[in-house]
C-alpha cells in the first residue's frame, strides 16, 4: 500500500497495535498525540503513571466491568518514540481484547494510525532524521547479524552525525562567500582561495569516507549474490546443496540435470549469502536446456560473486566470460578423483569428501568484505544516500575548480548551495512528498 503522507494529519491523536497481530504473550497498543493521556485515563482504574514509568491497571471494556489487566507506560513529550505524549498499553496477547481496547480508544477521539505514522511523527518532530527513519525499517527487516549491526549504526544516528558535521563546515564556507558578496565594495576577504580549497578537500575526503562502505553495507543488507557457474556435471548442484545445507537441488551423474536457477541462502560470519545453482554451460540443441544456459548466464551477470566451478576429468567451460575477475573465485572440484597439480589460482575442493569447503566459505567472506569490515562504521546503506553524496561530491569538485580558475564569488556560492541541498535531502531537512512516500510506504502499521 502506498501511503499518502500529506493525508497524515499531525494534530490527530493516533493509535494502533504495535506488536504483530494474533495470539501471544502480550499485545501492545500505542497511543500518540495531545489527547493520549486523556483517552487512557478513561480506560483505566488507576492514576496514570509518571513519565517513563509503568503501572499495572485494570482496563474497562465496552460493556460493564473490566476486560483485562495491563501494564500502562507513559512517556511525556518530547521524550517518547514520536516526540509527542505517548502511552503504551501492554495487554494479554488476545486479538479480541486488542480490538475491543482499540474500539474504545477510537471512540474516545483517536484515529487509527496509518502504516509508518508513528515513525513519521518522530521524523516531523525532529527526534530522528530521515536516515534514522530508514534505519528503523532496516533493523526490522535485517536478516543477518551484520545487517542488524549496520542498521543499528544508522538508527543510533551515525549517518546523521556525519552529515551534520559536513553541513556545518559547508555552511561556514558558504557564509564566508555570502559575507564577501555583501561587502563587495569594501573588498573584504574572509578567506583566501587556498584556505577555501583546503576546506573543500577535507569535505571531499569526509564524504568519500562515508561512501566507502556503501558497497559492503548494500551487500550485507540484501545478501551477497553468489552464482555457481560451470560445465555440466562438475558438481554445481552438489556444492550448492552443501553450502546451503539443503538438498534442494537434484544431483545426478547425467550431464545437464539442472535447468532452472535455484536459490537458497546461508549465513557465513554473520553475513547472508544467497547462492544460485545454475544449468551446466554447453552448446546444446535442446530448447529447454538452452533456456537453462541462458538463465545461467543471466545469473552470472547479476551476481556479486561467481564461483567458477571446474572438476577433475571434465573440460573447462568456455561459454561464459567474466570481465571483472575481482568477482570470480575459481574452484576445482572432485579432487578426490586424482592427483591435482598445485595451482594458486584455484581453490581445490571435493564436495564428496568435504575437502576445502570451509576454506571456500572463508574466501567468499573475504572477497565480499575486502580488507576491512566497515559495517557499523556509519557508512551509508541505501542508494538514496549514495546519490545524495555523489551529488555533493560533484558540487564540491566543481566549486574547487571554479575557485582555482578565479570565477566570480556568486557562481562558486551557487555551487556550494547546491551541495548543501544534497545534504539536506540526505537527512530529510528538505524533502519532497515522493521521497517521504517511498520511504514510509515500506513501513507496517504500528511502526
Ligand atoms: N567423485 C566426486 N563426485 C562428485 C563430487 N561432487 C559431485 N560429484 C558427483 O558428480 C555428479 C554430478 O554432480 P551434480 O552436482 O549433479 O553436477 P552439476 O554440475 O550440477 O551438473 P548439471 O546440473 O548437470 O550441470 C554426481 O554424480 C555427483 O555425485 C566430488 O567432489 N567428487
Ligand atoms: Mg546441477
Amino acid at each position: 500500500m502506498l501511503i499518502n503522507t500529506s493525508s497524515y494529519n499531525e494534530s490527530d491523536t493516533i493509535s494502533a497495535e504495535i506488536t504483530p497481530p494474533g495470539q501471544g504473550g502480550v499485545s501492545v497498543v500505542r497511543i500518540s498525540g495531545k489527547h493520549a493521556f486523556r483517552i487512557v485515563k478513561l480506560l483505566i482504574d488507576k492514576k496514570l503513571p509518571d513519565h517513563g514509568t509503568a503501572r499495572l491497571c485494570r482496563i474497562r471494556g465496552t460493556s460493564e466491568g473490566f476486560i483485562d489487566e495491563a501494564i500502562v507506560t507513559a512517556f511525556k513529550a518530547p521524550h517518547s518514540y514520536t516526540g509527542e505524549d505517548v502511552i503504551e498499553v501492554a495487554l494479554h496477547g488476545n486479538m479480541l481484547i486488542v480490538s475491543e481496547v482499540l474500539k474504545l480508544i477510537y471512540k474516545a477521539g483517536a484515529r487509527p494510525a496509518s502504516a509508518g505514522e508513528f515513525t513519521f511523527r518522530a521524523f516531523l518532530n525532529g527526534r530522528i532524521d530521515l536516515t534514522q527513519a530508514e534505519a528503523v525499517e532496516d533493523i526490522i527487516s535485517a536478516n543477518s547479524q551484520q545487517a542488524i549491526e549496520s542498521a543499528f549504526s544508522g538508527l543510533a544516528g551515525g549517518i546523521r552525525e556525519n552529515a551534520t558535521k559536513l553541513t556545518k563546515t559547508l555552511s561556514g564556507l558558504l557564509i564566508g562567500f555570502e559575507l564577501e558578496l555583501d561587502f563587495v565594495e569594501e573588498s573584504v576577504e574572509i578567506l583566501d582561495a587556498e584556505s577555501r580549497i583546503k576546506i573543500i578537500n577535507e569535505l571531499l575526503s569526509d564524504t568519500e569516507d562515508m561512501i566507502e562502505g556503501y558497497d559492503q553495507a548494500r551487500k550485507v543488507k540484501s545478501g551477497v549474490k553468489v552464482a555457481i557457474i560451470g560445465a555440466p556435471n562438475v558438481g554445481k548442484s552438489s556444492l550448492f546443496n552443501m553450502l546451503t545445507n539443503s538438498d534442494k537441488a537434484i544431483t545426478n551423474i547425467e550431464a545437464g540435470t539442472t535447468r532452472d536457477v535455484l536459490e537458497a541462502s546461508t549465513i557465513i560470519n554473520g553475513v547472508r549469502f544467497v547462492f544460485s545453482d545454475t544449468a551446466g554451460m554447453r552448446q546444446t540443441l535442446n530448447e529447454v536446456e538452452a533456456e537453462g544456459v541462458k538463465r545461467a548466464i543471466d545469473a552470472g551477470e547479476s551476481a556479486d560473486i561467481i564461483l567458477n566451478l571446474e572438476a577433475v576429468g571434465i573440460d573447462t567451460c568456455r561459454e561464459f566470460e567474466v570481465n571483472d575477475q575481482n568477482r570470480v573465485i575459481n574452484v576445482l572440484n572432485k579432487i578426490d578423483l586424482g592427483i591435482v597439480k598445485e595451482d594458486n589460482s584455484k581453490q581445490n575442493i571435493s564436495v564428496k569428501e568435504n575437502i576445502g569447503i570451509d576454506r571456500l566459505k572463508k574466501m567468499l567472506y573475504n572477497v565480499c568484505m575486502g580488507k576491512e569490515n566497515l559495517v557499523g562504521k556509519s557508512t551509508i546503506t541505501r542508494e538514496r544516500h549514495y546519490r545524495c553524496l555523489l551529488g555533493l561530491i560533484d558540487n564540491l569538485k566543481e566549486a574547487k575548480k571554479l575557485i582555482s580558475e578565479e570565477y566570480p564569488q556568486e557562481i562558486v556560492a551557487e555551487e556550494l548551495r547546491e551541495g548543501l541541498h544534497y545534504l539536506d535531502e540526505l537527512t530529510g531537512k528538505s524533502w519532497t512528498k515522493d521521497i517521504l512516500e517511498t520511504i514510509f510506504s515500506k513501513f507496517c502499521i504500528g511502526k
